[in-house]
């Protein structure tokens, strides 16, 4: 069954021009592009969106580093969509991720690590509002 997952190209991957090259490997491997945005975020966006990571050591570089400059966020759809966006970004940390993998092709670091994947179907629902609004049967049923 076709499944949808939240999706960012973080600010290093748009820095250095990659953001072409990313949604080339996107839409080989299989996944149509739904909404596709591209901005700057707040800080306050920025912190809503990792407020699951509020509590870390590295909050503040996370949330200095995203809104670092624009973003391009995507809802991806796909078969087992969460995991294989998961898959095809590869480890958080880039030096382990696995060879052909966007963080091995365009990561620096565990901090500069050029994309996000929400992690399971309940956070790319909450994802996916935050950015793009609820979906258009929850606006129907919403009437
Ligand atoms: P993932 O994005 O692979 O699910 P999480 O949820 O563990 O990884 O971490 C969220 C984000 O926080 C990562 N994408 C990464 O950019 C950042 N991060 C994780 N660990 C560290 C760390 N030790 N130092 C700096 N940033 C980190």
């Amino acid at each position: 069954m076709s499944e949808l997952t939240f999706a960012m190209i973080k600010p290093d991957v748009v820095r250095a021009k990659n953001t072409g090259k990313v949604i080339d490997l996107i839409e080989q491997n299989g996944f149509n592009i739904l909404r596709m945005q591209k901005g700057q975020l707040s800080a306050e966006m920025a912190e809503e969106f990792y407020g699951v990571h509020k509590e870390r050591p590295f909050f503040g570089e996370l949330v200095e580093f995203v809104t670092s400059g624009p973003v391009v966020v995507m809802a991806l759809e796909k078969a087992n969509a969460v995991k294989e966006w998961r898959d095809l970004m590869g480890a958080t940390d880039p030096i382990q991720a696995a060879p052909g993998t966007i963080r091995k092709l365009f990561g620096t670091n565990i901090g500069s690590n050029a994309a996000h994947g929400s992690d399971s179907a309940e956070t790319a629902n909450i994802e996916l509002s935050l950015f793009f609004g609820p979906p258009p049967s929850e606006v129907e049923e919403a009437k």
